[in-house]
């Protein structure tokens, strides 16, 4: 049955291979538990789930700055509402086609399911390149891009947010244009500026969610972050508050990356240096060896997984793990990996931490801290209250706590024990499926 939903998938969806690898990681982690239920197996709830509940795609025009008309392809995927409205990010990259954002609609659903917060899964996103493109510029897109959206979505039917290449800026802008067209001020989009219905910590939630979940793990296996040497991949939102954590319970973190290549820095990654360079002036990360010297640079991204460390944080992008890059990491000593990017490792990469028994913390369940406070974020603007940092921190960390909980548990209950890819999956899987059971065939 298992080869059968996965084989139709890829028929459905030619080409897609980003989606078909993350719907054959769910297919086969959840097959014991279509085993156990019958009556999931009856009401085709895989099969339903597989199938995006509706899928946009639009033209997004604007006029770049020399006047010239440009035209990109817009996209949002709401793939499930069975526990809430459709709620997921937005990414703006180049390589954005259907089968990214259908890959990443899918692993929302059960990652939104594990938060233990009511949100359906849904993304969204364009093929558009924010890099070397103006305040004006990325303002005209953003414009653009929501003169269609603002349709589709809003605060009870579909929540869109951050991802790779959208941030405090390119949220406000689109805000901006919302609510303008709809002539309503709601939480339709979370990332909000601070003094605009935003929430504390959302901008540190992934790298932070990351730690938290880092760390329950490792209280599993006996080991301690403080005094563990740590590489973070990316320079962007997850990995500069991931390091940020990382640094305040005493580990040192000696790499980090961008597009291009990584930096080396074998005193510890001066992170101030870092924030200034990626989230002000948004510069390469290879200037960072102009204020320090004796760091080194060297292109290419995968390459940063050849730097020795016990802790590897994959936070760019999906498969820049590889095999070859996975065994390397391994013959370097790594004893743990917690994903802060969607998918970063390969199924094959996963398979030679598994066999080396490196602590392996699997995205849908490590990175969830992100959308999980953006999930909190909703509530506050539904309650028109904020909360403060400290509350809304420690309401972070408990959810992460819940997220190993579950996952831990759930691999339990199914017979593989210390497997927290399979644990997400089936954890995710069954509040859903329960769900989409009660609601009827819709
Ligand atoms: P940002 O745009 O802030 O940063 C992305 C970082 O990854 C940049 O350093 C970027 O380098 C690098 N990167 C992007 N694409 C590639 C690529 N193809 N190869 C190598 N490096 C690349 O995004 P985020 O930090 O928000 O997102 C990082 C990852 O975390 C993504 O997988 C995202 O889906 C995931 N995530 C994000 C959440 C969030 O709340 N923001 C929540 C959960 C997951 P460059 O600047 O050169 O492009
Ligand atoms: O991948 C993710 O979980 C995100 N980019 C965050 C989504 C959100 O709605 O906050």
């Amino acid at each position: 049955m298992v080869k059968q939903i996965i084989d139709e998938v890829v028929k459905r969806n030619p080409g897609e291979v980003e989606f078909h690898q993350a719907v054959t990681e769910v297919v086969e982690s959840v097959a014991p538990v279509l085993e156990k239920h019958p009556e999931y197996k009856q009401a085709k709830i895989l099969e339903r789930i597989c199938e995006p509940e509706r899928q946009l795609m639009f033209r997004v025009p604007w006029v770049d700055d020399s006047g010239k008309v440009q035209v990109n392809r817009g996209f949002r995927i709401e793939f499930n509402s069975a526990i809430g409205p459709y709620k997921g990010g937005l990414r703006f990259h180049p390589s954005v086609y259907l089968g990214i954002i259908k890959f990443l609609g899918f692993e929302q659903i059960f990652k939104n399911s594990l938060t233990t917060l009511p949100m359906g899964g849904g993304k969204g996103g364009a093929d558009f390149d924010p890099k070397g493109k103006s305040d004006g510029e990325v303002m005209r897109f953003c414009q653009s891009f929501m003169s269609e959206l603002f349709r589709h979505i809003g605060p009870d039917t579909d929540v869109p947010a951050g991802d790779i290449g959208v941030g405090g800026r390119e949220i406000g802008f689109m805000y901006g244009m919302y609510k303008k067209l709809r002539n309503e001020f709601t939480g339709v989009l979370t990332g909000k500026g601070l003094d605009w219905g935003g929430s504390l910590v959302r901008t540190e939630a992934t790298g932070y969610g990351l730690i938290y979940f880092l760390l329950e793990m490792l209280k599993d296996m006996g080991k301690d972050i403080k005094g563990s040497t740590v590489v973070s991949s990316g320079s962007g939102n997850v990995s500069i508050y991931a390091i940020q954590k990382c640094q305040e319970l005493g580990a040192k973190v000696v790499a980090c990356s961008d597009s291009n290549g990584y930096i080396y820095d074998k005193d510890g990654i001066n992170l101030k240096t870092v924030k200034q360079l990626k989230e002000v002036e948004r510069k390469r990360i290879k200037e960072y060896l102009k204020y320090h010297p004796k760091a080194t640079y060297e292109e290419g991204c995968d390459n940063i997984w050849k730097v020795k460390c016990d802790i590897a944080l994959p936070n760019a992008t999906q498969n820049e793990i590889d095999k070859k890059s996975a065994e390397k990491l391994v013959e370097n000593g790594v004893w743990a990996v917690a994903e802060g990017a969607n998918m970063p490792s390969t199924p094959e990469a996963i398979k030679v931490f598994q066999k080396a028994k490196v602590g392996f913390g699997p995205a849908k369940a490590a990175n969830a801290g992100g959308v999980a406070t953006s999930g909190l974020e909703m509530s506050q603007n539904s309650q028109r209250l904020s909360w403060t940092f400290e509350e809304t921190d420690k309401y972070l960390n408990r959810i992460m706590k819940a997220i190993y909980k579950q996952s831990k548990e759930a691999a339990i209950e199914y017979g593989q024990e210390g497997n927290l890819v399979v644990g997400a999956n089936i954890a995710g899987f069954l509040k859903v499926a329960r769900s989409m059971y009660a609601q009827g065939i819709v």
